[in-house]
């Protein structure tokens, strides 16, 4: 008697602890679905590091992100006045005026479509990329305030799938990627 009314008591505990397991994976399914609709935007420090030893570089590195999302790149403030640039150079023709910060397609947020026209927007810009474009570029970012008409964040959204390399027009050495999928 003792032993089946341990035995039952136990196949309750058991049956508890499988019914919370089941309904913490449901809850957190859900919340992960429900994060992923509601923040669909990820976001990406450009430098960094400290006044005796700066970061040169994007992180993370590479990003991934689904069609019609967004990435946000921001420079965090009070970091080394060091400017760096996000820029997309699907056409190397369009690097023919060089990478001069008295240029504005250099300086300011730049888009040059499939029919090479021009367009210069206001510093942190956010753009939409569709996929035709042959330059994109964040113009020059830097902390927010010490340098007029620079920006401290850069927003794109994707609409076309693909691979979406970058690069820092001031250090060519740094380089970044976005796959949208
Ligand atoms: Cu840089």
């Amino acid at each position: 008697m003792i032993a089946s009314r341990k035995n039952k008591m136990t196949l309750m505990t058991l049956s508890s602890v499988f019914t919370v397991g089941v309904l913490t994976i449901f809850i957190s399914f859900c919340y992960n679905a429900i994060a992923s609709v509601a923040t669909p935007s990820i976001g990406v420090q450009i430098g960094g590091g400290s006044l005796t030893n700066p970061l040169f570089g994007y992180t993370p590195q590479n990003v991934e992100i689904k069609v019609g999302g967004s990435v946000v790149w921001y420079v965090r403030p009070l970091v080394p006045a060091e400017p760096h640039t996000v820029t997309f150079v699907f056409d190397n023709k369009t690097m023919i005026n060089g990478f001069l910060p008295s240029n504005p397609v250099v300086f300011s947020p730049t888009i040059i479509d499939s029919s090479g026209v021009t367009k210069i927007y206001a510093p942190n810009a956010s753009l939409t990329m569709t996929g035709t474009e042959k330059y994109v570029n964040s113009g020059w970012m830097f902390p927010k305030g010490p340098l007029p008409g620079s920006s401290d964040t850069f927003t794109v959204t994707f609409q076309k799938a693909g691979t979406y390399n970058y690069l820092c027009l001031l250090h060519p050495w740094m380089v970044g990627k976005a796959t949208v999928t």
